[in-house]
């Protein structure tokens, strides 16, 4: 593991609990890994790990009882010991890294008795990892951190320790499952679903000692890719038995394997369409085939029409999802749970949550957010995520007291951004966004800046204050300050086609990929009201649809997501949109600039390669973010003709 950062968990972070007397109660493979890691804290830091008589801290199963994958503990501290009680030996895993996090305090004064329970049932990373080198995509789809750390050059990777050391990082955020091929399944990755699933069973032997199940993407055509049947029609006799052979085949090589994910009719993907059944009919064919193992299918609602004409102005890609699976909610079966975008497009920005999070109350769904940071700076800018995603967990569908997105949802699932980048997410800083998605996901209520503080305590364990105070600098607004320098209010997809990376305002506009601002020389943004537009704004519950409806009441930063206004239409903050957008790109400019300042501040508080890694950067996130405003600012007063109210240079 030489030259590996260590992430969150640096061997440092370890010594409180490393220098103690450890017991350890209770038996299994994972009550193991627990005895490996207590065993590897206290060789370096003094302690031990005692089979009776006074501890500082008990780790134990309750006697006797069959342990199971519960996820649930209880730590306490009484009587001058700390003790972690937990259900399975999942929770005990986790308890222990819960006593990892509380450091020094774990072991000092009262700790009164905390029940920690994940609040869903799946945490789960999807890799868009391809195992060959795709010619398009390369080997990691939207990749941006280096190769895959699971296959490379057409076969599985044999960096063992590798994956053994992620999937630790992982249980220590309170993931529990990876998906280890990419959503777009082409020819090659097709076989792992069957002749070369045994590539996926060496992958899956690393994850599972820290509790991690190992899911796989599959084709919605392999029962004709692979089988050579005629059809992959859902309601066949000879699909269903080609589908029931193929997942027992898994079974028998990953006994505990987790489930499949499946994109289908969506961006060029087979799927149900082609027989003329619906999404509900595609998704219980495989939830049928891996019920008798206990397994899921994470079927994605992320379909749309990609060969739109942009002159048609009543077809709206934003509509899509709902459309197609408002209607089909109760249809699903109990193992099939609807993996939903958080937004109705695709990752921008800012954009609402996506309607159909409301419309599912009667079939399971997960949320899909992404670390990857495609459309938000590909880990070349710092970009700290956890604000945006806990303003959509936290978002309620049906507003007032009903249930927020992350209490209905049963899993979240996020795009991984990990790749064999020696920092794990190319980004040093992006790690910050994957700690974050675990924790959030463990508990969707949580406050996304304690969350960072946690990751900042764990990531430099003995900092200074002055450390801790930077990266709050560099990382608390940076989401904001993002969103300030590329598309304004709500609009999205101003970037270069294709790999997305760096602005073109027009470059998606006469696209067939539904992903318009409609930007004249007298306004900007698409109409999505019920009154005038395309009817979008309808699929929201209320309030929210007319929240959304009026121009009034929506919120400015949605305004263009929803509205096509005049540039001098006043905002409420008392500015017009066309100076709003001006300001905002000079603002977030100097707030990039302000966060390379102070980032070059705290050198010589961390390991130089880390502080080194994040300057070379921030030299590129700057440069990004000034051609940024000035494409922006050029093009948009050239629409409009409207001058700067502050006389600044435009081009
Ligand atoms: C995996 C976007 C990305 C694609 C991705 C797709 C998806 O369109 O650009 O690379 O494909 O989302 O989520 O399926």
């Amino acid at each position: 593991m030489n030259g590996i950062d260590p992430g969150w968990l640096p061997p440092e972070a370890f010594r409180p609990l490393g220098a103690r007397r450890v017991l350890i109660a209770g038996s299994g493979p994972l009550v193991d890994t627990v005895r490996r890691e207590v065993s590897d804290a206290c060789a370096r830091f003094g302690g031990e790990i005692v089979r009776d008589g006074p501890y500082d801290l008990l780790l134990r199963l309750p006697d006797g009882e069959p342990v199971g994958d519960e996820e649930e503990f209880t730590v306490a501290r009484e009587g001058g010991a700390t003790t972690v009680t937990a259900l399975g030996g999942r929770g005990l895993l986790y308890g222990l890294f819960q006593v990892v996090r509380l450091g020094e305090e774990a072991f000092s004064g009262a700790l009164p008795r905390e029940v920690h329970r994940p609040a869903t049932a799946l945490r789960m990373l999807d890799h868009w990892d391809n195992v060959a080198v795709h010619p398009v995509m390369g080997q990691v789809e939207r990749g941006y951190a280096g190769g895959s750390l699971f296959w490379r050059d057409g076969r599985a990777r044999e960096d063992f320790a590798r994956i053994r050391a992620y999937a630790r990082l992982l249980a220590a955020c309170g993931i529990n499952a990876v998906c280890v091929n990419n959503v777009n399944v082409h020819a090659v990755e097709a076989e792992l679903l069957t002749d070369r699933i045994g590539e996926v069973a060496a992958i899956a032997a690393e994850l599972r000692p820290y509790g991690i199940r190992t899911h796989l993407s599959v084709t919605f055509a392999a029962p004709v890719v692979l089988g050579g049947l005629s059809t992959a029609d859902p309601l066949q006799e000879a699909v269903r038995q080609w589908w029931a052979r193929a997942v027992h085949g898994v079974y028998e090589a990953i006994p505990d394997f987790g489930g499949f994910v499946v994109k289908a009719d969506s961006e060029g993907r087979p799927g149900p369409f082609t027989y003329g059944r619906s999404h509900a009919d595609g998704a219980n064919l495989l939830a049928g085939a891996l019920a008798p193992y206990g397994g899921t299918v994470h079927w994605r609602a992320f379909v749309y029409d990609h060969r739109q004409d942009w002159r048609d102005r009543t077809t709206d890609r934003a509509r899509a999802a709902y459309d197609h699976f408002a209607p089909l909610d109760g249809e699903f079966a109990g193992n099939a749970v609807l993996q939903v975008k958080h937004g109705p497009m695709d990752f921008q920005v800012r954009e609402p949550v996506s309607p159909v999070l409301g419309a599912l109350s009667r079939t399971r769904s997960a949320v899909e957010v992404q670390a990857t940071q495609e459309y938000t700076g590909q880990q070349r800018h710092v970009c700290w995520l956890g604000p945006m995603w806990s303003e959509v967990l936290r978002f309620r569908p049906e507003g007032g007291a009903g249930p927020t997105v992350g209490e209905s949802a049963r899993d979240l699932v996020a795009v991984s951004n990990v790749g064999d980048d020696p920092f794990w997410t190319g980004h040093p800083l992006a790690q910050a966004n994957l700690y974050t998605f675990g924790r959030l996901a463990w508990r969707p209520d949580a406050d996304p800046y304690r969350v960072l503080d946690e990751w900042i305590g764990l990531t430099f364990p003995s900092a200074p204050e002055r450390l801790a105070d930077g990266l709050h600098a560099v990382l608390d607004g940076s989401w904001r300050t993002y969103e300030k320098y590329t598309a304004p209010l709500g609009v999205g997809f101003m970037v270069q086609p294709g790999h997305h990376y760096g602005p073109s305002v027009d470059g998606y506009e006469y696209s067939p990929w539904g992903t318009y601002h409609f930007a004249d020389r007298d306004g900007v943004g698409v109409d999505r009201t019920a009154a005038t537009g395309t009817g979008y704004a309808a699929q929201y519950a209320k309030p929210w649809a007319e929240v959304y409806e009026s121009v009034a009441s929506c919120p400015d930063e949605l305004l263009l997501f929803f509205h096509h206004v005049p540039y001098g239409h006043v905002l409420r903050s008392g500015k017009t949109v066309i100076q709003h957008i001006y300001d905002t790109r000079f603002e977030g400019v100097e707030e990039a600039e302000e966060a390379r300042r102070v980032w070059a501040g705290l050198a010589g508080l961390m390991a130089p390669a880390r502080h080194e890694r994040v300057a070379e950067l921030f030299e590129e996130q700057v440069r990004s973010a000034r051609e940024w405003r000035d494409q922006l600012n050029s093009y948009f007063l050239r629409k409009s003709g409207v001058p700067d109210a502050h006389g600044r240079t435009i081009y």
